[in-house]
């Protein structure tokens, strides 16, 4: 079995209910939930003229494999409705693999480690309630140490225990 860290987010629509939809899609396709962070409200990361995300750290138990994962958590995006438009833009849901168990993936369609963890408050703080001491296998640093020394001052606000 896998043990897969993922976020959820969106700023578009019943923010709330996209991320409860995604949960609930996640426990049917992928595998068991084992923990969930707090909701976090979050300012726009990359494109910051646009409405403000909610964020959301999964720890999911998984027989997936990580290109499985990968495709298995696109499918769900696209069932709830989700459209591509813009990079960084708005949308309904997004989820996305942080880690998968220690492993490092590295091929055209999928990086693990997600490439921009240690650059992002809205995913680390969410990781640090769930997994303040999880190594991160490349970077050689927990995640606490990282949101310790994460450049990014977006705000990241708990809006639900
Ligand atoms: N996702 C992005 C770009 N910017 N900003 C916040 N606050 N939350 C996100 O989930 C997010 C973002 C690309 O996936
Ligand atoms: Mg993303
Ligand atoms: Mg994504």
């Amino acid at each position: 079995m896998n043990k897969i860290y993922l976020l959820i987010g969106g700023n578009e629509g019943n923010r709330f209910s996209y991320l409860k939809q995604a949960i609930t899609n996640i426990e049917i396709f992928c595998g068991e939930l084992l923990k969930t962070s707090s909701i976090y409200e979050t300012a726009p990361w990359g494109k910051t003229d646009q409405d403000l995300f909610l964020n959301q750290a999964l720890l999911i138990q998984s027989a997936l494999d990580p290109v499985s994962t990968m495709n298995t958590v696109l499918e769900i995006e696209k069932k709830m409705g989700r459209k591509r438009i813009e990079k960084y833009g708005s949308r309904i849901i997004d989820i996305d693999i942080l880690f998968f168990n220690n492993e490092i993936v590295n091929i055209p369609q999928l990086k693990i480690p997600h490439p921009e963890i240690q650059n992002r408050r809205f995913v680390l703080t969410p990781m640090n309630e769930i997994a303040p001491t999880f190594m991160h296998p490349v970077l050689r640093k927990t995640v606490h140490e990282l949101l310790e020394e994460c450049p990014d001052q977006l705000a990241v606000k708990k809006i639900i225990e």
